[in-house]
């Protein structure tokens, strides 16, 4: 009988997991000015201003919209920054994250 070879793996064992990405919401209310909304998509999101007024516009027709997506920390991060901004100005503008499916 020839001796068995067995041939070396090239996949390691375990599979890395992607970490989970997080969605960033901007909510709609009725008392933070649209520009302000803008301003602070531009500055926390580096979208340019076509995009932000895009973002803006669909929260305010529709209650809310999805801003980016990031990892868990980041998105958290830049949410609560986004969030402070309007509350300095005493503004109630929210950020909320979500994780993706
Ligand atoms: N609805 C606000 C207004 O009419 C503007 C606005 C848009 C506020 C989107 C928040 O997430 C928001 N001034």
């Amino acid at each position: 009988m020839p001796e068995q070879v067995t041939k070396p793996r090239l996949k390691p064992e375990l599979k890395t997991e992607r970490p989970k990405l997080h969605k960033v919401i901007l909510v709609n209310d009725d008392y933070t000015p649209r520009e302000f909304v803008v301003r602070v998509l531009k500055a926390e999101f580096r979208m340019n201003e076509s995009r932000a007024h895009t973002v803006m516009m669909t929260a305010h027709q529709r209650g809310v919209c999805v801003v980016a997506v990031y990892t868990k920390d980041v998105a958290e991060a830049k949410a609560t920054n986004a969030t402070d901004a309007g509350r300095a100005k005493g503004y109630p503008l929210l950020f909320t994250t979500e994780p993706e499916e």
